[in-house]
């Protein structure tokens, strides 16, 4: 609305320009107009506070059976209904028998349904096939969100996932895939996964090393717990690894590892919280989180809060909506206001700075 407002404002500086009329009468009206723009933007920051409440109750409620809370399919849906703390949320993905208690990850762009959290070692994922399949741990710390919770998410749609990592001297790396999914039990919750993008190297699919990829890849390998063992190994990679996982012959990354709480380790397997391409087998990871949102996730306009009228942020930041202007070649409301401002400053009218 105040953006409209704005547009509408810019279309009347740029008559202006065209008319070499003196700057008074225009001046007055501009200072009028700025008044209306300040009452939208002060309309405009009450809605916003107004949805901050909202999403505040939100958290409060989340441990409440409310009818509305499982309405959403996952976190995106969460986010998309003006809920935009991080914190826990229940959902319902389409084939769940029941709502499902999750953490929403709101940074990032919001929207994420994070699956697993490791930060400090206090949950055990030394954990059986059913604790696997069912979940476990705590949601405001360390959890497995649980295979069948994952499959559900991930057939519903296209689903990416993104993993960020953190090592004990504070660095964070991320890895990204397309099109994360995870199949039912009776296909012992087989994993597949498109394109990676991201700076903690490839690990999923075994590929920084050609020779490797046969045992390294975890693309297509069924999940293995210490008590159900579906790996490619002569021996039992969960046991040896003391964690659930896709382990093919074993792994080239492993987040449900044991937990060393100083990030050099050494032991007789490589058994700790291990994404190799990054910091290789040897070293376990401070951080890992892994979390979900539709391939085709979009952060909306209304979400952005640093709306302002300054001639630098006029235009809707993450899209370039096409404007009708006598600029042609203009894209973006913030070109429009480049242009604007460079045949001001020609003319010498730089009340367009005091306005805007
Ligand atoms: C944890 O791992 C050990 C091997 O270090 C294994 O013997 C034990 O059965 C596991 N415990 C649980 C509860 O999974
Ligand atoms: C681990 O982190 C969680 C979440 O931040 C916290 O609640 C818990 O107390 C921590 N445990 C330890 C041993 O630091
Ligand atoms: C997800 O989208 C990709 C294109 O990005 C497509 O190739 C793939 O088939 C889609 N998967 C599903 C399950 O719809
Ligand atoms: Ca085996």
């Amino acid at each position: 609305m105040a953006l409209l407002t704005a547009l509408i404002l810019l279309a009347a500086c740029t008559q202006f320009v065209k008319a070499s009329d003196g700057c008074g009468g225009e001046l007055a009206r501009l200072q009028q107009q700025e008044q209306l723009l300040k009452r939208q933007l002060q309309k405009q920051e009450l809605l916003l506070r107004s949805l901050q409440l909202m999403t505040q109750q939100g958290n409060n409620d989340a441990g409440s059976d409310r009818v509305q809370d499982t309405q959403h399919a996952d976190c995106s849906q969460v986010y998309s209904s003006g809920f935009k703390s991080s914190g826990l949320y229940r959902i319902r993905p389409s084939g769940s028998p029941s709502a499902v208690k999750v953490y929403c990850d709101m940074t990032e762009g919001g929207g994420w349904t994070v699956l697993q959290r490791r930060v400090n070692g206090t949950e055990a994922f030394n954990r059986s096939w059913t604790e696997y399949k069912d979940g476990f741990g705590d949601l405001n710390a360390e959890f497995w969100l649980g295979n069948d919770n994952l499959h559900f998410l991930t057939t519903q749609g296209n689903y990416s996932v993104k993993i960020n990592l953190e090592d004990f001297d504070g660095h964070q790396r991320y890895a990204e895939y397309k099109n994360f999914q995870v199949a039912n039990e009776k296909k012992h919750y087989r994993l597949s996964f498109g394109d990676y993008v991201g700076t903690a190297g490839d690990a999923l699919t075994g590929s920084y090393q050609v020779p490797e990829v046969k045992w390294a890849s975890h693309q297509g390998m069924k999940f293995s717990t210490y008590d159900q063992d579906n790996d490619n190994y002569r021996g039992n990679c969960a046991q040896e690894d003391k964690g659930g996982w896709w382990f093919n012959k074993c792994h080239s990354a492993n987040l449900n590892g044991v937990y060393y709480p100083n990030g050099h380790y050494s032991a007789s397997t490589d058994d700790g919280v291990v994404w190799y391409p990054w910091r290789g087998w040897w070293y376990s990871l401070k951080t890992s989180i892994m979390k979900l949102r539709p391939v085709d996730y979009k952060t909306r306009l209304v979400d952005d809060q640093s709306l302002s009228f300054s001639s630098s942020s006029l235009s809707p930041r993450r899209s370039s909506v096409p404007v009708a202007t006598g600029w042609p070649d203009a894209k973006s409301g913030e070109d429009i206001a480049a242009r604007l401002e460079e045949e001001m400053s020609e003319r010498g009218c730089l009340f367009l700075e005091t306005v805007l």
